[in-house]
């Protein structure tokens, strides 16, 4: 490839690069806090976090699955997380949301999101 034309392959995937972190909120907001899923528990159980903060959930199981379910008004539940997957919710309304794990319902969880 001749050389000028290689410089400009690596200047476009910077900037491509760039436009990725600084996509419209993909940061803007606040923090990502991880909560980690090993042993059939939440790693932490319960986490306090200000409002605008994602929470990211991370399965570090070896083999089981979860899923992280939310019920009530703003009940949702997510994908089945196989080992090393990621589920992530930003939260921007104070309150105490209780989670659980759709298929082992003994696990429960807490974010509670403070102003
Ligand atoms: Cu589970």
């Amino acid at each position: 490839m001749p050389r000028r034309l290689r410089r400009r392959h690596f200047v476009q995937a910077l900037a491509t690069g760039l436009a990725c972190t600084r996509a419209p909120g993909a940061r803007a907001a606040g923090s990502v806090v991880v909560v980690e899923i090993r042993d059939y528990k939440y790693i932490p159980q319960n986490l306090t976090v200000k409002a605008g903060t994602t929470v990211r959930w991370v399965n570090a199981e070896k083999r089981t699955t979860h899923t992280v379910r939310f019920d009530g008004p703003d009940g949702m539940e997510s994908e089945r997380l196989f080992p090393g997957d990621t589920f992530e919710r930003r939260f921007d309304k104070p309150a105490r949301y209780a989670y659980i794990c759709g298929p082992h319902p003994e696990m429960k969880g807490l974010i509670e999101v403070i102003d």
